[in-house]
């Protein structure tokens, strides 16, 4: 399981900044608090600000061909309805580093109250979305954030320090804590998938891990064909391997899927980020022991009511402000501008069934 310690931590200390900011203070936000830049300009938030109606939304996800992302955006786009907003879906069919900025250039020109980004690079998208910003729109990353000057708020899925140490700590107990393991990420420029293998690389420092060794990470760009080459590209480079840790859900099913049809299956144990109906299959045949993620549905509609409350000028962005999500209830932007949707959950033969996305 995961460990809890550090989020409850945070999210005590969040709360507490937050019932401050729910008392009626205004923010005028400094650098330190956060990079946003709606609440770096001084611009005052009103809790009490009433959503607006008729907001327009624009999802724009890594790639618009990935179901995890269909997931966020759809349920993005149907909390949207909920306040009477309206919301769309745009973006590339791949993941590269600019793919993004024809869209946003696109979406700035249409004048959408708020962008939600899910970004291919941290800094690349940085022009559009600051020119976005200076045009009133809001700009709330999800997923994977762009640089903290180029976006209000970002919301992040779960712990990043927690999604990066618990996967090394699977893995360890998957391999008995001994021999030769490979990442397979999706893109090289990926905010998320970086921030998470940083931990990871932290976490094998500990001394529980000193047989264990991080021989690559290797790239499938989230590119289902892709990532399968380079599982089979993995195995023969090192044949020796004793784990795949796939933090994305493209890169754990075609990971799962060369083991499954390969000698390999049962001598090379796969774990990372999956969605339940993806590994279903590989969890039954007993390819994929254990793996984790969070509820990509909530995150979409998190991300939505966000984008809400900062195009009503309820938020800017700034830590300790609060806003309501729903039926997820109160939410308090912490350090750096981010939103946590909470801890993840590890699947395995035991629970696998009751999830169904
Ligand atoms: C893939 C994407 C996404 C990531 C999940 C876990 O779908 O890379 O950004 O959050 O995996």
């Amino acid at each position: 399981m995961i460990k809890r310690p550090l989020a409850a931590v945070a999210l005590t200390a969040a709360l507490a900044v937050g019932a401050a900011a729910c008392g009626g203070t205004t923010k005028n936000s400094s650098a330190s608090d956060n990079g946003g830049a709606a609440a770096t300009s001084g611009a005052k938030a009103n809790p009490n600000a009433p959503l607006k109606k008729g907001l327009k939304l624009a999802f724009l996800p890594k790639q618009v061909n990935n179901p995890y992302e269909t997931i966020v955006d759809k349920a993005g786009i149907a909390g949207a309805k909920e306040f009477g907003g309206t919301a769309k879906e745009v973006g590339p069919s791949d993941a590269s580093a600019s793919s993004q900025i024809s869209y946003l250039n696109t979406l700035i020109q249409q004048r959408q109250d708020a962008i939600l980004i899910a970004a291919n690079d941290p800094n690349a998208v940085c022009g559009p979305l600051k020119q976005a910003m200076s045009r009133k729109i809001a700009v709330v990353a999800y997923d994977s954030d762009a640089a903290k000057e180029c976006r209000d708020v970002f919301i992040n899925q779960a712990s990043s320090e927690e999604i990066g140490r618990s996967e090394i700590k699977v893995m360890s107990d998957l391999i008995g804590g001994k021999g030769k393991i490979a990442i397979l990420s999706a893109t090289a420029n990926a905010t998320n998938q970086n921030t998470w293998i940083s931990f990871m690389k932290e976490e094998l420092k500990k001394p529980e891990y000193s047989g264990i060794q991080l021989v690559k990470v290797a790239y499938g760009d989230d590119d289902d064909q892709k990532s399968f080459q380079q599982t089979q590209g993995l195995l023969q480079a090192y044949p020796d391997l004793k784990g795949i840790i796939a933090p994305t859900t493209v890169g754990i099913a075609a990971a799962a899927r060369y083991i499954d049809s390969s000698k390999y299956k049962g001598k090379v144990a796969v774990s990372g980020l999956g969605t339940p109906n993806q590994m279903r299959k590989f969890v039954k045949d007993g390819t994929v022991k254990k793996f984790e993620l969070w509820d990509p549905a909530n995150l979409g509609y998190l991300a939505s009511y966000a984008a809400a409350a900062l195009a009503s000028g309820q938020i800017t962005g700034a830590q300790g402000e609060s806003f309501k999500a729903g039926k997820l209830g109160s939410r308090t932007i912490g350090k750096d501008g981010e939103v946590i949707l909470g801890p993840p959950t590890v699947f395995d033969s035991s629970n696998i069934d009751n999830y169904h996305f």
